[in-house]
């Protein structure tokens, strides 16, 4: 099978991060399941189209948590509190490595042990670099892994060439120090003040997220972060331009409630390179490019200020913490722009 060229219809396309976007996504499967999007009868008329910019090499070995994240949540094989990694996991490779930390000179970066890879996610990711490196694309490859995983949604990355986010960190770390996303949000804990981000790399949208992101009926942007989730989708050339066009049937949903981040650095974030942690602020980010915003229930006073930019707000309880509640959350969401 050609995975650039997707057999069912998309009907929905789910631009999306990692935890907020892969939760989401379980929601909207579940919807569908229970009839509650009018229209889509399988999982497999929805494609998520997934940021790579997390993309990393460790070990020599190619990494795409994103793709990752959203695959394993939706097989039920995910970690239910971390949120990323697979679910029963042992650590005895890690803890192996230890061995050759006394003999790596000084300098080499070999045996990493900050990024921590489980016994069984390190087969995704054998699998993965031994088919990158066979000449397939990360699409085939994304494919490949979800089929494995019996996973119905359609899960496509953003490019299937290298776009790193580079994230630079404010001058207390020395002028200009700049580093790795990987890096800032794991090694570093996300925890230092971030001065700007920005994507390396010349890449493409990939042919079957262009498809995706043209066919379907619907888009949603998914509760995830807008600056390093969502902005490296959307730096790609011509995203901004496709979704801003068909902008009456894009939704996204705020990953904000209430002034701060469910999940992550994306509230501290917005504050640091100029944006408001609000709804607000995320109105501002995506109103060129989608027509709805959906808002948890507490921030239902800011509907006015959110309309005031030309978005149409959806008032709707927005904390995935149940199965049932996002599955509520994406029926709704769906709604919105049918
Ligand atoms: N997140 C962490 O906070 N610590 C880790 O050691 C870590 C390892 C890891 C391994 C594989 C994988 O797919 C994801 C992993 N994550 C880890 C999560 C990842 O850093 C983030 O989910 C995303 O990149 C942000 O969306």
């Amino acid at each position: 099978m050609n995975a650039d060229r997707p057999i069912a219809p998309t009907r929905i396309a789910v631009v999306s991060g990692g935890v907020g976007a892969a939760r989401f996504l379980a929601g909207l499967t579940d919807a569908i399941e229970h009839g509650l999007v009018d229209g889509c009868r399988e999982a497999d008329e929805v494609t998520a189209v997934v940021n790579t910019g997390d993309d990393c090499t460790l070990h020599g070995l190619s990494i795409s948590p994103d793709l990752d994240t959203v695959t394993y949540t939706l097989a039920g094989a995910i970690d239910p509190d971390r949120g990323w990694g697979l679910v029963d996991e042992s650590w005895r490779a890690m803890e192996s490595l230890g061995r050759y930390e006394s003999v790596r000179p000084e300098g080499s970066l070999a045996a990493p042990r900050w990024f921590n890879l489980g016994d069984r996610d390190l087969a995704t990711h054998f699998f993965r670099t031994a088919r990158l490196a066979e000449g397939a694309s990360l699409t085939e490859v994304a494919d490949e892994i979800r089929r494995a995983w019996e996973v119905p949604v359609r899960i496509v990355p953003m490019s299937n060439d290298r776009l790193s986010t580079i994230v630079r960190l404010t001058d207390e770390h020395g002028p200009g120090v700049e580093v790795s996303f990987q890096d800032y949000f794991v090694r570093l804990r996300h925890s230092v003040p971030v001065e700007s981000v920005r994507f390396d790399g010349a890449a493409e949208l990939a042919p079957a997220a262009r498809q995706a992101l043209e066919t379907a009926d619907a888009v949603v942007i998914a509760p995830s972060n807008p600056i390093v989730s969502i902005g490296p989708i959307r730096t790609l050339a011509g995203v901004d331009e496709l979704l801003g066009s068909r902008r009456d049937s894009v939704v996204a949903v705020s990953p904000i409630v209430g002034g701060a981040a469910l999940k992550g650095p994306a509230d501290r974030m917005l504050i640091e390179l100029g944006h408001e942690a609000s709804v607000v602020g995320v109105a501002r980010l995506y109103a060129p490019i989608a027509s709805v915003l959906v808002v948890d229930t507490v921030d239902a006073h800011l509907v006015d200020a959110v309309e005031s930019l030309g978005m149409r707000c959806v008032v709707a309880p927005s904390v995935m913490s149940t199965p049932e509640r996002a599955r509520l959350l994406a029926a709704r969401t769906i709604d919105s722009v049918r």
